[in-house]
């Protein structure tokens, strides 16, 4: 797996009975005229049909059932069998807000090609073949002039299932695919196997845990089956919350312990914690003595972060943390799921933050346990390290020549090298910042192509402004989307997309232990069905267009998902087709304490849980093998003078609906719920400021400026700030220097990726505890 929240394949067991929803219905009817004599009059005939499918409007992939009427789809509901979503949707397919989306007049169409300068908003409408031949020619054009690896693929967090991405780079011999999972799921997917040899923060059992511990996850806005499943449990088995997090936000509201924390500085608490389980003897003793590699050396390490230190660091109080140590050491079981902002985006200290947390998974013996953080092992899950991505194809001396190889070992060839016995679903990536740096430098090699798909870099990575000249200083850039975007509006292609009504997939919800129940399903909406004159392609069809054109289309299970699909379910003995129907949903029976086995070993070098990483260590280049917590450079410790003139803590990116990121900005149903971007801010130092809720203010870095609404709120510290990421604005100008307004609202425009600021072994970004300034718009500013 790749890739922010990327989602593998997985082909359990269990069949489930056979159901045949479908039903037609005709219609026909005999009418008097005005006249009396009777005329035959045939209705025409409406067909209906309710189809089966996985909503991917994020990740949930909740079971839904989709009503169609003549080609149409007319409602979308949950499906009360689905034993995930057991009927449920969220407010992004409540009251048909999803037509606002599926059937919005503005969705590509055609494929577009570049007829005027590049970002001018002049496109000429092509067909999909000679899209396809004019790319392919292109591509090959710049591999015989540069070499293969001037192509690098972009990802952001995918809504499709695959990685196809990589087989196609593969194949044409670019070691380069970069993406938003360095801050998202990936550095954590390349660290929990370096410390237990497979993966458990996305397999936290959060249905049975006796403590759930939400540390920079807010699942009431981001997740919120999760939330409910929480919910749920914390009501009918008592079982308890903690809460960590900048914010009093949904889940915090009820937590029975609540740590608001100081952004960016969790490694610092987790040492806090792994120091008072550590010095109270609260830790399990039977895992850590069989289990466990390193304890002595953590035991020095940790002894660096007492309570006192890490309270003045983090802004906690003291008791607190004690608290919270005592309660997570001492309730069994608990689990400790992942969160983004309080690990991968962390900027420097989030390796640490990280490791820590994996550590304290470990020696508080919650790993693998039936209401704790189930571990994920070879082929035990996500069976992507079956699919054949080609990765044989890739010589390893291009793979040598992957951006971020050498700086930035953990996410490349290098860290992958070593961690894919314990974890091949792991798929590595080139450094984004550095990538983007190459692009207009040229140096080492020149980096002139660029797929993108599934993923709206001008909004997604920080630095939106280097962002912008790396792609401008492209001679191909290809966007394969739905809408025409700010990055889509600096393409030479633009693709029109097949949305998950419209193309085969498999339902893989996530984030649970019990996450391998599945549903396959066809599309819903054929193409060209229903009267619909968008010629969409599906990701599938996309890669095997071009492969086709470049020769290899061979390596491919044929010209359609269906093919591959096929191949997925082969184990069945049935076609994907068949699979469909007679297959309900899927699930694997957990195996959890896995290590109580004859012969078990952990997949590390040791075959313990490393606290003390060898990997880490073996890697060279002096990373750390233990955590630590280090002041970023932004803080007032580090550098007091810039942090006098940003003297706000800025946290972005806290999630709210009914928005997926940069998806759904455009005018309808969903920009109805949420209108304008908002930031958070203390009343009272918005009353220091002269602000009141509701004004438009500008929110400064040294990168710049963006505008924002205030909300004051106590749900922030005074010292915090907290801004909302992904803001374009559709409605606005396409041709540059507008592109959508995606220089007005966008915090990523005014966060930094200089080197100084990234984690130095994984080269993640900081998304969370930046400096700023905030001050309110002059009249005629917004
Ligand atoms: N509605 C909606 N849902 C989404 C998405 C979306 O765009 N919109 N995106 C999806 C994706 S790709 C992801 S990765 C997930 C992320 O899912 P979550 O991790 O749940 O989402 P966030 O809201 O980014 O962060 C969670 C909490 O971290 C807090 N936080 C911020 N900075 C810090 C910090 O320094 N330390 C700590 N401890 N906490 C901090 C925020 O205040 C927030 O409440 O959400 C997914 N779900
Ligand atoms: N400042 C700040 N920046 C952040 C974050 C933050 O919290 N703060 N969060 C980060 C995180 S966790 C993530 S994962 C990234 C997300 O970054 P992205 O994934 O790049 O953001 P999206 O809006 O999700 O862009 C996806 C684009 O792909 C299109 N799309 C969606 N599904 C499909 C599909 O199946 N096929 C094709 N071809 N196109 C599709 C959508 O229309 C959209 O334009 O953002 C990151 N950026
Ligand atoms: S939670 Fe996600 S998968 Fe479920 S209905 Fe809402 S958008 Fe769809
Ligand atoms: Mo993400």
């Amino acid at each position: 797996m790749t890739g922010a929240f990327a989602r593998p394949y997985r082909l359990p067991t269990i069949f489930a009975q056979r159901r045949t929803l479908c039903q037609t219905m005709a219609s026909g009817d005999r009418r008097r005229s005005g006249d009396g004599r009777e005329r035959s009059c045939v209705m025409a005939e409406t067909t209906r049909e309710v189809k089966r499918a996985s909503c991917f409007l994020c990740h949930l992939n909740c079971g839904v059932l989709c009503t169609k009427e003549n080609g149409r789809i007319v409602k979308i509901e949950g499906d009360p069998d689905n034993p995930h979503n057991e009927g449920y949707v969220c407010a992004r397919l409540e009251q048909d807000r999803w037509k606002d989306f599926e059937y919005n007049p503005n969705r590509l169409k055609k494929p577009l090609k570049r007829a005027g300068e590049r970002g001018e908003g002049k496109w000429e409408e092509i067909s999909w073949d000679q899209a396809f031949d004019e790319m392919a020619q292109r591509l090959a054009a710049l591999r015989d002039e540069y070499g293969a690896e001037t192509l690098c693929f972009l990802e952001g967090t995918y809504r499709t299932q695959s990685n196809l991405h990589y087989k196609f780079t593969n194949l044409f011999g670019s070691p380069n695919t970069g993406g938003n999972g360095t801050i998202c799921y990936s550095s954590d997917m390349w660290l929990e196997p370096c410390t237990y040899g497979g993966f458990c923060s996305d397999k936290s059992d959060w249905k049975r845990a006796d403590l759930v511990v939400l540390w920079g996850r807010n699942p009431a806005a981001s997740e919120l089956l999760n939330w409910q499943w929480t919910l749920k449990n914390m009501k009918e088995r008592g079982a308890k919350l903690i809460v960590i997090d900048p914010r009093y936000c949904e889940v915090a509201q009820h937590a029975d312990l609540f740590l608001q924390i100081r952004p960016g500085t969790d490694a610092a608490l987790a040492l806090g914690m792994i120091n008072v389980i550590i010095e109270e003897d609260l830790y399990d003793h039977e895992f850590v003595d069989a289990w466990c590699h390193g304890f002595d050396e953590l035991k020095v390490r940790a002894a660096e972060y007492p309570v006192d230190k890490v309270a003045e660091i983090t802004w906690i109080p003291a008791d607190k943390i004690r608290q919270a140590a005592r309660m997570y050491a001492t309730t069994k079981p608990a689990c400790l799921p992942w969160g983004e902002k309080g690990g991968d985006g962390c900027g420097i200290n989030a390796t640490s933050a990280i490791r820590a947390k994996a550590i304290l998974r470990s020696i508080t013996g919650n790993i693998d346990k039936v209401g704790g953080d189930q571990l994920t092992m070879p082929g035990d899950r996500g069976n992507t390290e079956d699919m054949n991505f080609s990765h044989d194809a890739l010589p390893q001396e291009q793979r040598d020549k992957m951006v971020g190889n050498d700086v930035y070992p953990g996410l490349t060839f290098k860290g992958w090298d070593i961690i894919s016995e314990a974890y091949p679903r792991f798929y590595p990536y080139s450094n984004a910042p550095l990538l983007f740096r190459q692009m207009v430098s040229g140096d080492p090699y020149p980096i002139k192509a660029c797929i993108v798909q599934a993923d709206n870099p001008m909004l997604a990575f920080s630095n939106t402004r280097l962002v912008h000249e790396a792609l401008k200083s492209l001679d191909l850039l290809i966007v394969h989307d739905y809408f025409m975007t700010p990055t889509a509006a600096l393409a030479d292609y633009v693709l029109p997309a097949a949305t998950w009504l419209e193309r085969c997939s498999i339902g893989y919800p996530t984030m649970d232990v019990e996450q391998v129940s599945m549903a396959g399903s066809m599309p819903v909406v054929e193409r060209f069905e229903g009267g619909t004159d968008i010629d969409f392609r599906d990701d599938y069809e996309f890669w095997y267009g071009l492969s086709e054109r470049l020769g290899f289309a061979d390596k491919w299970w044929g010209p359609s998902y269906e093919d591959m699909m096929n191949d997925q379910v082969a184990p069945f003995g049935m076609k994907f087709r068949d699979f469909c129907e007679k297959v309900k949903y899927l699930k694997v029976p957990n195996e959890p304490e896995k290590y109580k086995k004859e012969g078990f070993r952990f997949l590390t070098p040791t075959g313990k849980v490393e606290l003390y990483s060898t990997i880490i260590e073996k890697l060279g280049g002096g990373f750390d093998p233990l955590p630590s917590f280090e002041y970023p450079p932004n803080f007032p410790e580090a550098d007091p003078d810039y942090a006098a003139e940003y003297p706000l803590c800025m946290i972005t990116g806290a999630r709210f609906m009914p928005f997926y990121h940069t998806e759904h900005r455009q005018p309808g149903a969903y920009r109805d719920l949420h209108p304008d971007p908002i930031f958070d801010i203390h009343p009272d130092t918005a009353m220091a400021l002269n602000i009141a809720s509701g004004d438009w203010c500008w929110i400064e870095t040294h990168k710049g400026r963006i505008r924002q609404r205030a909300r004051t709120t106590t749900i922030v510290d005074p010292r915090v700030i907290s801004v909302q990421h992904d803001w374009w604005f559709p409605e606005k100008p396409e041709a540059e220097p507008s592109l959508f307004g995606v220089y007005e609202s966008n915090v990523n425009v005014i966060l930094d990726d200089d080197p100084k600021y990234l984690d130095p072994l994984m080269g993640s970004w900081p998304l969370t505890g930046a400096s700023a300034k905030v001050y309110k718009c002059e009249e005629g500013e917004a």
